[in-house]
């Protein structure tokens, strides 16, 4: 076991905090401290939450670096402050980038993250009190999608579409039927928790026969999308939102794409619309993950991805979990936990004893409420980028059924974790 001095030394030999760390350690060793810690915790324990992944550590510099401390409010060329020459620079490559990766017309790389991203979409395309269409949050979907403790749901009429019960997949026909009856300004697809492929260009048609704007929030996949693992929603959709962090292993923010008819409402939206100065520091780490994206290694990444969810969802299968919808085309499954005897709460605390972490998820028509669940979500991004592959997921499927039904071997199991996790180190110093 790594004593905290030795990982220390580590992070200062590798930069993983940037040359500052140093400096931080003298002047604040407490949070200098936390940081050593959280970076103990991500190697020394699964991380399964299908929307987290490992940044490099260059995207790591960049949100580390001097371009935090510039105001730049405004657009390259267009600021309202002096001083912008660097800053203006960074943002031109990382819309260049976001433009070349996804074959997009029009990119904005300032919103913070994928809500506030989502916020600008909702101002560019609505007003409050106009109809949306989106897919349910139990079924699925996301906050800003219309849940009534949200904006969305606060300041818009959010109509909610969701999956066949017989399949679990979206039913387009319900979802059409829904459409012409409200007649939608905006039909929102993308979800938090949907294992499968959606079908765009029939959202496409749904959208033309009714005169909507076809929004796809596209968070959880559009690393799939980016490494050409899964079929793009750039070319049938207005616009699309998604956050930088997850499969597209980026730092935390949000990004929007159009189509160029729509990319002066979209950037007025983010700026003056909903944010004031954007944090250029993660504008330059975006483009750094960007550059990552358009690499080669990238797309083997986003394919090994699938298959490391594939494996993990078959293995749980053989271990007595169901996963939902049969299976997953993506990045993750979502696992009906109850043929275990167990609530998705449980098997989400049992599995965090044993260290390794995934959450409680609704499963769809789940018979308890969203603060139990009868599912957890597991998710591939993280593991595979440490290089775990197939061989390992089956391992890990049976880590967490020994976790789920085993609870007071807890100690032994996070003993057989972090043997698994050490043969595959998290920002390894050599
Ligand atoms: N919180 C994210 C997730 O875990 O899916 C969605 O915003």
């Amino acid at each position: 076991m790594r004593t905290s001095e030795e990982s220390r030394e580590g992070a200062l030999s590798a930069k993983y905090y940037g040359a500052s760390y140093e400096a931080l350690e003298s002047q604040d060793p407490e949070v200098a401290a936390m940081l050593i810690s959280e970076l103990e915790r991500e190697r020394n324990g699964l991380q399964l939450i299908a929307s987290e992944n490992f940044t490099s550590p260059a995207v790591l510099a960049a949100l580390g670096s001097t371009l935090s401390n510039k105001y730049a409010e405004g657009y390259p060329g267009k600021r309202y402050y002096g001083g912008c020459e660097e800053v203006d620079k960074v943002e031109e490559l990382a819309i260049a980038r976001a433009k070349e990766l996804f074959g997009a017309d029009h990119a904005n790389l300032q919103p913070h993250s994928g809500a506030s991203a989502n916020i600008a979409v909702y101002q560019a395309f609505t007003k409050p009190g106009d109809t949306v269409l989106a897919m349910s949050l139990p079924h699925g979907g996301h906050l800003t999608h219309g849940s009534k403790v949200n904006f969305s749901g606060k300041w818009f009429n959010v109509e909610s579409y969701g999956v066949r019960q017989d399949t679990e997949l979206i039913d387009y026909d319900e979802l059409r039927d829904l459409a012409v009856k409200h007649k939608p300004k905006m039909i929102c697809s993308g979800a938090t928790a949907y294992p499968s492929l959606i079908d765009f260009k029939r959202v496409r048609e749904i959208c033309d026969e009714v005169g909507a704007i076809m929004w796809v929030d596209a968070a959880h996949f559009i690393g799939l999308v980016a490494g050409k693992a899964i079929p793009s929603p750039v070319p049938y959709a207005d616009v699309v939102s998604f956050t930088t962090h997850k499969v597209l292993r980026g730092p935390r923010g949000g990004m929007i794409l159009a189509k160029a008819e729509h990319g002066a409402a979209i950037d007025k939206a983010v700026f003056p619309g909903m944010q004031g100065g954007p944090i250029m520091s993660a504008v330059a780490a975006k483009a750094v993950a960007l550059k990552e994206c358009l690499q080669p290694s990238y797309q083997r990444y986003a394919k090994d991805v699938i298959s490391n969810a594939q494996a993990l969802a078959a293995g749980l299968v053989d271990e007595g979990m169901r996963a939902v919808s049969g299976g997953t085309q993506t990045h993750l499954a979502l696992i009906d936990v109850q043929a275990l005897g167990v609530t998705g709460k449980e098997s989400d605390e049992r599995c965090g004893s044993a260290g390794i972490t995934l959450n409680k998820n609704s499963i769809p028509f789940d018979p308890q409420p969203p603060s139990i669940t009868s599912g957890i979500r597991v998710g591939s991004p993280s593991v595979t980028t440490q290089g775990m592959g197939v061989g390992e997921m089956r391992t890990i499927a049976s880590l967490i059924a020994r976790a789920i039904k085993e609870p007071t071997a807890a100690a032994k199991i996070s003993g057989e974790v972090k043997e698994l996790c050490r043969r595959f180190p998290v920002y390894p110093e050599n």
